[in-house]
C-alpha cells in the first residue's frame, strides 16, 4: 500500500482519509489553508487548482499511526524498525528508462517551472516554494548518493533558490564549489511515504537514504538514471527536476514560514539551475505545508530513532522517547527511563543534548509516565521536580538557527530530571488509584 505515491493515495481513499476537493482553489494561500484545516485528520487532494489541470496533494502522512501503517508496523515499533533500516541499508534496483513511469514525459528544452501548480504557503513567504522534493546529490568520490529535503524558492522559470543548512548536501556542495564545479542534483516530487521518511534519517556521512528506504520497504526501491545529470531517482516519482547547484552564485531567498512557526529570514542563498524535467502522465504535484504535522513528524520520527539509541548507550533502561509537536518535533525531547541508579535522569539529559544540536529542552520521567500525553508530562514536572536540584542548565551552546530566541543558533540548553528519588519512602510518590477503574466499562452503568 505504501510502495508508491499513487498506491498510498488509493489506500488513504479506501480508508476514508483522503478529502477530494473539487472546488476551485487558489495556489496563493488557499491550498495551504485548506490543508491546514485538515491537518492530522485527512490528506487533501485538490482536483481544481486555478489555471492548472495538474492536481495538488498534501498531508499524506500527518499522524504517527499513518507512518506506522506505511511501515506495516505499530506505533511503538516504528523507531526500532527505522533504526534497523539505518544500520542495514539495502541497495536499490536500477530499472531501464522505458520501465520507469517518471520517464513518460521528458522535457529538455524550454524549461518552465510554471508547468506545475506550486503554492505560496504563508503570508510573508517570498513566493512559490517546492517543499516536498527529495533533493538527491552524489558524492563524486564514493559515488554514494545523499538524499534530503530542502525548501526551494521559485526564482525564475528554470531557477530555484535553496536553503542548505550545514549538513551532508551542503558539505558535498562546498567541496564542489571549492573545486570550481557545480554540484549536480535531482529533485523527486511525489514519492511514497516510506522513501519520504527515509530521506530524513540521521546517518553518518556517506549513507544513501534511498538504500534506507529499500531496507524499510523490505524490497529494493526501483531507481532510474536521470537524463541530464548522473543521479538515480525513484522510478515511480511523479515529477523529477534535474539540475545543478551553481558554484560561486548566491541570490536572495526567503523569507519563508518554517517548522518553528516563524519565518526563516531572507538572505543570499545557493541557486539551482534546472537542466531537465521528467514526469509521469497525468502527474500529481505534492506539497508539504510547513509546520504542519506532516512536516513535524517527518523530522521527528527519524530524530527519535537516533535519540533513543544515543540515550540507550548511557542509560540502558531507557523505555521511550518523544519529540513532541509543541516542541516542533525538534527542540523538545521527552524521555522515560526505568531508573536503577541515582543520577541516571541527569545522564539521560546529557546524552539527549549530545544527540542533536537541535535539542534544546529535555524532560526525563519514570517509565510509568505516558510521554505521549502532554498532561501526564506536565504533571510529572509539577510534582516530581525541584528547580534547585533537578534542573540542568548549560549556557553558550549552538542550537537551531531557526529558533528566534537564539542569537543565530547561539543560546542555552536545559534539562528537567523528573524522576522520583530511588530512596523516597513508598507512599510519597504513590499514584492514587481507584481499584476496578481500568476494567470498568462505563456503558454497563449508563443508559
Ligand atoms: N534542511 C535544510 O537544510 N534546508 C531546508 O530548507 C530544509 N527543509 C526541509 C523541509 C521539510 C519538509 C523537511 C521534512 C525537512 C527539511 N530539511 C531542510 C531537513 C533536512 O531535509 C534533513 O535534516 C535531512 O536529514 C538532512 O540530510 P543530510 O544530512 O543527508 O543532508
Amino acid at each position: 500500500r505504501a510502495k508508491s505515491f499513487r498506491s498510498w493515495l488509493q489506500y488513504l481513499q479506501k480508508t476514508d482519509r483522503l478529502a477530494v476537493i473539487d472546488k476551485e482553489v487558489s495556489l496563493q494561500f488557499e491550498v495551504a489553508a485548506a490543508t491546514k484545516k485538515l491537518d492530522g485528520i485527512k490528506a487533501s487532494y485538490f482536483t481544481n487548482v486555478e489555471e492548472y489541470e495538474i492536481p495538488v496533494v498534501s498531508g499524506i502522512c500527518s499522524t504517527r499511526e499513518q507512518f506506522a501503517e506505511a511501515l506495516e508496523t505499530d506505533q511503538y515499533a516504528i523507531l526500532s524498525k527505522f533504526s534497523e533500516a539505518v544500520s542495514a541499508p539495502v541497495e536499490c534496483r536500477h530499472v531501464e528508462k522505458r520501465q520507469a513511469p517518471v520517464k513518460e514525459n521528458i522535457i529538455l528544452n524550454d524549461i518552465n517551472l510554471d508547468l506545475f501548480p506550486i503554492p505560496v504557503h504563508h503570508e510573508k513567504d517570498s513566493g512559490k516554494y517546492i517543499t516536498a522534493g527529495l533533493f538527491i546529490v552524489r558524492d563524486p568520490v564514493t559515488r554514494k548518493q545523499n538524499v534530503s529535503i530542502h525548501r526551494l524558492q521559485i526564482s525564475g522559470k528554470d531557477k530555484l533558490g535553496v536553503l542548505l543548512l550545514p549538513r551532508h548536501t551542503f558539505h558535498l556542495y562546498k567541496q564542489a564549489e571549492e573545486a570550481g564545479r557545480p554540484l549536480e542534483c535531482a529533485i523527486a516530487i511525489g514519492v511514497d511515504p516510506i522513501t519520504l521518511l527515509a530521506s530524513q534519517a540521521s546517518t553518518p556521512f556517506g549513507v544513501d537514504e534511498l538504500e534506507i528506504a529499500s531496507a524499510l520497504r523490505e524490497e529494493p526501491l526501483e531507481v532510474v538514471r536521470c537524463e541530464t545529470v548522473d543521479i538515480d531517482v525513484p522510478a515511480c516519482a511523479e515529477i523529477v527536476l534535474e539540475g545543478k547547484i551553481l558554484p560561486k552564485v548566491r541570490e536572495p531567498e526567503g523569507p519563508f514560514g518554517e517548522f518553528p512557526k516563524y519565518y526563516g529570514p531572507r538572505g543570499e542563498k545557493e541557486v539551482v539551475q534546472i537542466t531537465g524535467i521528467t514526469h509521469r502522465n497525468n502527474p500529481i504535484f505534492y506539497t508539504i505545508v510547513p509546520a504542519g504535522y506532516e512536516h513535524l513528524l517527518l523530522g521527528g520520527i527519524p530524530r527519535e530513532a537516533s535519540l533513543i539509541q544515543t540515550v540507550r548507550q548511557t542509560v540502558p533502561t531507557v523505555k521511550a522517547v518523544h519529540m513532541s509537536p509543541g516542541g516542533t518535533c525538534r527542540y523538545h525531547a521527552i524521555i522515560s527511563i526505568k531508573k536503577r541508579n541515582e543520577g541516571e535522569g541527569k545522564n539521560a539529559i546529557i546524552a539527549a543534548l549530545a544527540n542533536s544540536f537541535d535539542i534544546k529542552h529535555v524532560v526525563v520521567v519514570d517509565e510509568e509516565v505516558d510521554i505521549f500525553n502532554t498532561e501526564e508530562v506536565e504533571w510529572a514536572i509539577a510534582t516530581r521536580f525541584q528547580a534547585d536540584k533537578d534542573l540542568l542548565v548549560i549556557h553558550g551552546t549552538q542550537g537551531s538557527k531557526l529558533d528566534p530566541s537564539t542569537d543565530d543558533g547561539y543560546g542555552s540548553k536545559m534539562g528537567f530530571d523528573c524522576t522520583v528519588p530511588l530512596n523516597s519512602e513508598p507512599m510519597r510518590y504513590k499514584r492514587i488509584y481507584i481499584p476496578g477503574f481500568d476494567d470498568m466499562n462505563i456503558h454497563d452503568y449508563i443508559n
